[in-house]
């Protein structure tokens, strides 16, 4: 952070900034305090980004060198196989919007949010980099996958007409504190977590969706930011990066749900509901990119970190999104 002694030569900004990403790359900056960085994190109460006049009256205010591009509607697999128009269209408006602010006020570099689930359905695992544009993606949340796909595009054509450095990650499933807890709209981790602990105060069952055979790479929030991070200060492409767990650390929905009943100490019945839809069954990523650019990293167990997410979620139950 900068003090009011030394007059910061990046600011960076970072769309989306109240949610489960944007708070946990706020925690991890804070702790880097960096002098010669401002970091300002906005929500839709700052810009509405969908609106070009608002996206501009943004840049104009805060004058970012940087920008981290995390604000997007966002959702699971229920909310997605509702929604897909939606998630189309106000993804491509808030994309457009930021990337050509991005690009109208110089910025120098952004950083975009992209998600394995843009990857195509029929593929060959695991999937890497190279991959993205190469067929249709699962056909639940094709609005989403499309939308974020031309942020790709989108990046490679502001490099070859004006030579602009705007590049994207590609984060797997993510959760933490501050998700969206939300059972028709939110993800699995947060929705298991919000059902457990339902089902422990009520006394009833807890009921997981689907066959629970679905495998995912679950990737912690804090270790997404300090990767989101090392990207912005280090990563020099605009090709895509993954950022992932490796393919060895890939769960099971029915696996994941019995660590956060671990995690309660939760006693009580547990079920499958095989009448809700799995969706993709997987989309496994290689992360042998991030793994040769920075080796040392140290993924967070996943035991600890439902850990603790369960743990922040009962100590803020009245206040979380849900
Ligand atoms: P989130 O918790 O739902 O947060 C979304 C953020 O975007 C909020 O700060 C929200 O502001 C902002 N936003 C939404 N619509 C906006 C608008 N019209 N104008 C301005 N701001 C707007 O989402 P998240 O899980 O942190 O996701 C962050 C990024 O990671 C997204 O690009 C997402 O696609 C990507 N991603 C997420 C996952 C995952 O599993 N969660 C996986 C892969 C990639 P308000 O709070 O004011 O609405
Ligand atoms: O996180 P999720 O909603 O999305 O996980 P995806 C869906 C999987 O978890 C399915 C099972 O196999 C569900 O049947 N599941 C079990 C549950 N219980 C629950 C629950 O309580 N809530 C939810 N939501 N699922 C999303 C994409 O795919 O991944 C988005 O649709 C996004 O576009 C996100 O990119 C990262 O992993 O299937």
């Amino acid at each position: 952070m900068a003090d009011s002694q030394s007059k910061p030569c990046r600011t960076i900004l970072v769309t989306g900034g109240t949610g489960l990403v944007g708070m946990a790359i706020k925690e991890i900056a804070e702790i880097g305090n960096q002098t010669n960085e401002k970091w300002v994190f906005v929500s839709s109460k700052d810009a509405d980004l969908t609106s070009e006049a608002e996206t501009c009256a943004l840049f104009e205010k805060h004058k970012p060198t940087h920008v981290i591009h995390l604000a997007a509607m966002v959702g699971g697999l229920f909310s997605n196989l509702k929604y897909n128009l939606d998630f189309w269209r106000i993804n491509i408006k808030i994309n457009d919007n930021v990337l050509h602010n991005a690009y109208k006020h110089n910025v120098r570099k952004v950083v975009s949010c992209l998600s394995t689930c843009i990857f195509p359905d029929k593929t060959t695992y695991p999937i890497d980099e190279s991959m993205i544009h190469n067929g249709p993606p699962h056909d639940s949340n094709f609005g989403y996958a499309y939308a974020k796909r031309m942020i790709d595009v989108q990046n490679k054509a502001y490099h070859s007409q004006h030579g602009c450095m705007f590049t994207s990650v590609i984060p797997t499933n993510v959760f933490g504190p501050h998700d969206n807890f939300n059972l028709e709209n939110g993800h699995v981790i947060p929705g298991l977590i919000h059902k457990v602990y339902r089902a422990k105060e009520d006394d009833t069952p807890f009921t997981i969706w689907g066959t629970g055979s679905p495998l995912r790479q679950f990737i912690y929030s804090k270790d997404l930011a300090r990767l989101f991070i090392w990207v912005l200060h280090e990563y020099d492409e605009v090709n895509p990066i993954i950022l992932s767990v490796g393919e060895e650390d890939e769960v099971s929905i029915k696996e994941v749900a019995d660590m956060v009943v671990d995690a309660y100490e939760f006693k009580g019945n547990v079920f499958l509901d095989t009448s809700k839809s799995d969706g993709q069954f997987k989309k496994t990523a290689s992360n042998a990119k991030l793994k040769s650019l920075f080796p040392d990293f140290k993924f967070t167990p996943i035991k600890q970190a439902l850990k603790e997410t369960v743990t922040w979620f009962v100590d803020n139950y009245e206040t979380a999104r849900k």
